[in-house]
């Protein structure tokens, strides 16, 4: 696949993507928006790819929504139907890939950026990265899956306050509140993101992605129905060749070779 505005490779099993306009602190453009997701699409299509990491080139994730080229629509463009047609297909798409996203956070995530970043499943941030809800600053509510996303990671009192003042949240107080996983130090952001992206993509890619669909639908499910969501999905994976391996390697008392499968 060829790309204008981001990277994307796959080896070793894992697809990289690297949101690709540094100028502009890999702002959101609509190319930069269809490519990303049509990037997500072609991973979940992908038997080769058992894991994505998500990046941003030079010092930022990502600002956001690219106000010059927004601003460039004149007055009567439907901020909503922008959404629909972009954002919501993207996080949409990220959430129901059934392989494991990491997102190495580079810089600053503000915005429709930072939707981005928190629609990933595991989030290591450099020690100089931040999060913004930067949306107030221009008039606007949060959008991208920012209400939802948010509120359910760090609670309404810190979500509704990073909306409120749209301040830069620091990558410590991010761990603190429980947004990113892990901090680490900026220079080695590559080496441990490649490394949990290559450990990902050995694992049981089947289990991995079922899992990924039962807590997401889990939010919005009473403990009943859960047990019950979990115990069909559970016939899946227990009749997955990774399932047979993994007790066969317990019971050899070796390593598993998962195959995904
Ligand atoms: C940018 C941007 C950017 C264009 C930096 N656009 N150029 C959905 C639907 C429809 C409409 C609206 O929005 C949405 C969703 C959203 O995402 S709303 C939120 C949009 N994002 C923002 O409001 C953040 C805007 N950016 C900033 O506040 C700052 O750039 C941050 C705090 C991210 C970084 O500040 P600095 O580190 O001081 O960098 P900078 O401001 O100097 O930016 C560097 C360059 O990047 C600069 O260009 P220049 O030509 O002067 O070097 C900026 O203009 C450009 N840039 N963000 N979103």
């Amino acid at each position: 696949m060829s790309y204008e505005t981001i990277l994307y490779q796959v080896a070793d099993g894992v697809a990289s993507i690297t949101l690709n306009r540094p100028s502009k602190l890999n702002a959101f453009n609509d190319q930069m928006i269809s490519e990303t997701i049509d990037a997500f699409k072609g991973a979940g299509r992908d038997a080769a790819v058992r894991c994505v990491l998500i990046t941003g080139m030079g010092r930022a994730f990502s600002s956001g929504q690219d106000l010059g080229d927004f601003q460039g629509r004149g007055e009567n463009v439907s901020i909503g139907e922008h959404l629909r047609h972009g954002y919501h297909r993207l996080v949409r798409q990220m959430v129901a890939l059934e392989k494991p996203i990491i997102g190495a956070i580079n810089g600053i995530s503000a915005g429709a950026g930072c939707g981005v970043a928190l629609a990933t499943d595991i989030r290591i941030a450099a020690d100089t990265a931040s999060f913004m809800l930067a949306f107030s600053r221009i008039g606007l509510i949060p959008d991208s899956g920012t209400n939802w996303f948010l509120p359910r990671l760090v609670g309404y009192a810190r979500a509704y306050e990073m909306a409120l003042t749209a301040e830069r949240v620091s990558a410590a107080r991010a761990l603190e509140w429980g947004m990113v996983n892990y901090v680490v130090p900026s220079e080695q952001l590559p080496e441990i993101t490649a490394a949990w992206a290559r450990r990902l993509a050995d694992g049981p890619t089947l289990a991995f992605g079922l899992t990924k669909r039962a807590m997401n639908r889990g939010w919005d499910m009473t403990l009943d129905e859960s047990l019950e969501y979990e115990a069909h999905l559970q016939e899946v994976a227990g009749r997955s060749q990774d399932n047979r391996e993994g007790i066969a390697a317990f019971v050899e008392k070796r390593e598993p070779k998962f195959n995904g499968n």
